[in-house]
């Protein structure tokens, strides 16, 4: 059964574009997932730990045959490939991988919520999903999400960093 799901991104160590990059090619890599499409990438002030660098922030869309929980570790596997370590809650990272959505479905289990509990307060997750789909709309919910953005906080410190080009899914990804 082919599932379709909203992974956010967001880095804000090291070489934050090829954190991007090489976190992208790992899910492309992986023969259980395809990308069907990319966000532009935003660099985006910090919220809920103000005192660390500003992130660059994008979200994915991929079909996967994996269910959430596989997919899960699959998502904590690469951000372990790619160096990421032991942190303060909402603090400094190489990497990570949220889940955002998954179908229409609600899970909740010990260790992961989906649709992610915070993604709604959280402008640099809905700008770039509104941006790839922008009749996205929650389980439970009557309105897409583009309805609500007037309630979303603090849009002014998400910002266009790289503009998602026409040349195809990973477009703006190739250097
Ligand atoms: N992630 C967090 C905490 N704060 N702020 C921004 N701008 N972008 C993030 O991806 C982010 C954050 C915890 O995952
Ligand atoms: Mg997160
Ligand atoms: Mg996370």
């Amino acid at each position: 059964m082919m599932n379709k799901v909203y992974i956010g991104l967001g880095t804000n160590v090291g070489d934050r574009e090829s954190n991007l990059k090489d976190a992208i090619s790992e899910l492309a890599a992986v023969p259980e997932i395809e990308i069907i499409s990319l966000s532009s990438i935003y660099e985006t002030n910090p919220v809920g730990y103000l005192e660390q660098g500003k992130f660059l922030n994008m979200v994915v869309c991929i079909n996967t045959t994996f269910d959430a929980q596989t997919l899960l570790v699959t998502c904590m596997k690469i951000e372990q490939n790619l160096g990421r370590k032991r942190e303060i809650r909402w603090g400094p990272r190489t990497i990570d991988l949220d889940i955002l959505l998954y179908n229409q479905e609600n899970i909740v289990t010990k260790n992961l919520i989906v649709p992610h509990p915070r993604m709604l307060d959280r402008a640099f997750v809905v700008i770039p999903l509104v941006e790839i789909d922008k009749d996205i709309i929650l389980p439970n919910m009557e309105k897409p999400i583009r309805e609500i953005m007037d309630d979303i906080p603090e849009k002014e410190g998400v910002r266009i960093w790289k503009r998602k080009n026409g040349e195809g899914v990973l477009g703006h990804l190739e250097s």
